[in-house]
Order: structure tokens, then C-alpha cells, then sequence
């Protein structure tokens, strides 16, 4: 009655869509291709209006992006950093043009924490913690052998890779038969982690046990290289990885992979429901952990129906 009384119709005061500009890492993961997905899809379900820029892994394409959205007005900046550090700048300026900032999937290192409103994504360490968890209870069942292990970090100067390397080092330190004898950078990619597993397994060869690897790209590419090497890869040497793609269910039940800890891409509902709540000023916390499992290769094969990603 009262929008009649303005001589308007309903329609004409209806809450104009909400305006998300998105700047993706890029597409190096079947894990990034799924978490594309994931935000794409919660857009159109939530009628948001998704302005959404692939930075191919490079932090100057996410500058660049992230300059766009504020010269756009868009309503809400959301990204996936890159790498931790060299944010400071251009969210200051978001904060200038008072467009608020939400983290998804990976951290940033800023002086000022207010220069975002909430980080959404997993706890990197503790990944790592039970990528060495599960190493340190298999190494109880051979208690004189040496293991020597090679390790597949993600992209350097990454969220992911830092603390999944700190927290794997925490745990398995408890054992000093456990040794990391090579770890490398396979940027997050299959044909990376294959390339330098061929390395280690030129310059290491059978002395190689076990490999850790910061994502299932890495591994899945690692194991080409470890069954070109004429070695089979889940028995002669032990991989276990982080992720849990569908890759990594089927690597896990044709016994290549023995163990994936789960690191869910499957951001896009909530950070369409944060970014309404900060658009409407509602308090959002600062930090939100996904919640997720490990999945060793014997659960592999019931598991794998289940799996969205
Ligand atoms: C983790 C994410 C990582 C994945 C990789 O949240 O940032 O980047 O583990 C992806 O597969 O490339």
C-alpha cells in the first residue's frame, strides 16, 4: 500500500542483486576447478550478480582484478590469495572505497587485520598434522625401518603449502626414523609433481619410502613418474596426499595412493551467505574452518559415491 501511495510499483524498491567480484588463483587443481564450481553455482543460486577473474597463478593478475572490482563499486570483494604476502596495498584501497574484503580458501599476511572482514577456508596445519599422523601410526607397524621421505610442496609462498609442510614436520618429528631426504615445489600441478618426482626418483631411487604430497595433482603425477621408473607407487613407495579429488578415490582403488586428507573446495554457499550478512551489517566471524576427514585407501572404494567433488 504504501509503495502504491509513492506511485511506485514493488518492483521498483526490490533489493537490487548483490554484486561479488571474485578473484580466483586460477585453474591448476581438479581441487581449484571444483571450488570454481562450487562459488559459480552458489551465485546463480543465490541470484548474486558474480563478476569472476582467473589470475592463471599469477598475484599481479589478482591485483589487477581486485583494482577492477573497486573501480566497478562492486558490493564485496572476495579472493583466493595467491600467496600469503604483498596485500597490503591494494586492500587498503578497498578499504578507501569502503568495499568490504572476504578471504576464501587461502590466507593473507596483512599488518592490518581489518583489511578483511572474514577468512572462510580449511586449517592448512592441521592437514598437514594428519597427512603425519597417518604416516607415524604406519611407521609403528615397521618399528627398525628407516623411512625416507621425499615431499611435493604446493606453490611456494602459499597459505597451503607453508602450513601443510609445518604441520606434517610437527608430528612426524616425534619419530626419528622418519626423515625428509628431498622436498620441492610442484606448484600444485600433475605435470609439475611429475617432473620433479622424476627427479627425486633420479637423484634418491630406491632409497625413496614414502611421498608427501601437498595436493592429489602432485601425486597423481608423481605416480606416473614413480610407475615409469618400473616401482609401484602405493606399495613400493607409500604416497599419501591432501585434497581428496575424485582423482585420489580412484588412484586410492586401483592401490597406487594410500591415504588423501580432505581439503574441501566446496566454499561457494557459504561465502555467498557472508558476504549478505556483511553487505546487511550483520557481524560475521572472523575466521571459518571447513570441517573435513582423512581417507585411507580401504574406505576408497565406498566412499567414492559419496563424493561431490
Ligand atoms: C587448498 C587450495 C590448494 C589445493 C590445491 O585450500 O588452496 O590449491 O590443495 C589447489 O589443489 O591448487
Amino acid at each position: 500500500a504504501a509503495f502504491a501511495a509513492l506511485g511506485a510499483s514493488p518492483s521498483a524498491f526490490a533489493a537490487k542483486p548483490l554484486v561479488i567480484g571474485f578473484s580466483q588463483v586460477g585453474a591448476e587443481s581438479e581441487w581449484r576447478t571444483a571450488n570454481t564450481v562450487s562459488i559459480k553455482d552458489a551465485a546463480k543460486q543465490a541470484g548474486v550478480t558474480l563478476k569472476f577473474a582467473d589470475a592463471q597463478q599469477k598475484q599481479e593478475n589478482q591485483v589487477k582484478a581486485i583494482r577492477s572490482f573497486i573501480a566497478q563499486k562492486v558490493d564485496v570483494i572476495a579472493f583466493s590469495p595467491v600467496v600469503e604476502s604483498g596485500w597490503d596495498t591494494v586492500l587498503r584501497e578497498a578499504k578507501a572505497a569502503k568495499i568490504p574484503v572476504v578471504l576464501t580458501d587461502r590466507a593473507v599476511n596483512v599488518s592490518d587485520t581489518s583489511l578483511y572482514v572474514t577468512f572462510i577456508g580449511s586449517d592448512f596445519v592441521e592437514e598437514g598434522r594428519r597427512a603425519g599422523k597417518w604416516l607415524l601410526e604406519r611407521a609403528a607397524k615397521t618399528p627398525d625401518a628407516n623411512l625416507n621421505i621425499v615431499e611435493l610442496q604446493g606453490t611456494v609462498g602459499s597459505a597451503p603449502a607453508i602450513d601443510r609442510k609445518k604441520g606434517f614436520e610437527e608430528v612426524i618429528a616425534a619419530n626419528p626414523r622418519l626423515k625428509v631426504i628431498r622436498s620441492q615445489t610442484g606448484d600444485f600441478t600433475r605435470a609439475k609433481g611429475k617432473e620433479v618426482m622424476e627427479a627425486f626418483l633420479k637423484a634418491e631411487g630406491k632409497k625413496i619410502n614414502v611421498l608427501y604430497a601437498h595436493n592429489d595433482d602432485m601425486a597423481i603425477g608423481a605416480i606416473q613418474a614413480i610407475e615409469e621408473a618400473g616401482l609401484k607407487p602405493g606399495t613400493d613407495i607409500v604416497v599419501i596426499s591432501i585434497d581428496g579429488v575424485k582423482g585420489a578415490f580412484e588412484a586410492m582403488i586401483a592401490g597406487k595412493l594410500n591415504v588423501t586428507v580432505e581439503c574441501s573446495p566446496l566454499l561457494g554457499p557459504q561465502l555467498m551467505q557472508i558476504a549478505r550478512d556483511v553487505v546487511a551489517g550483520k557481524p560475521v566471524p572472523k575466521r571459518i574452518t571447513t570441517v573435513e576427514g582423512v581417507f585411507p585407501a580401504e574406505v576408497a572404494a565406498k566412499e567414492f559415491p559419496n563424493r561431490k567433488y
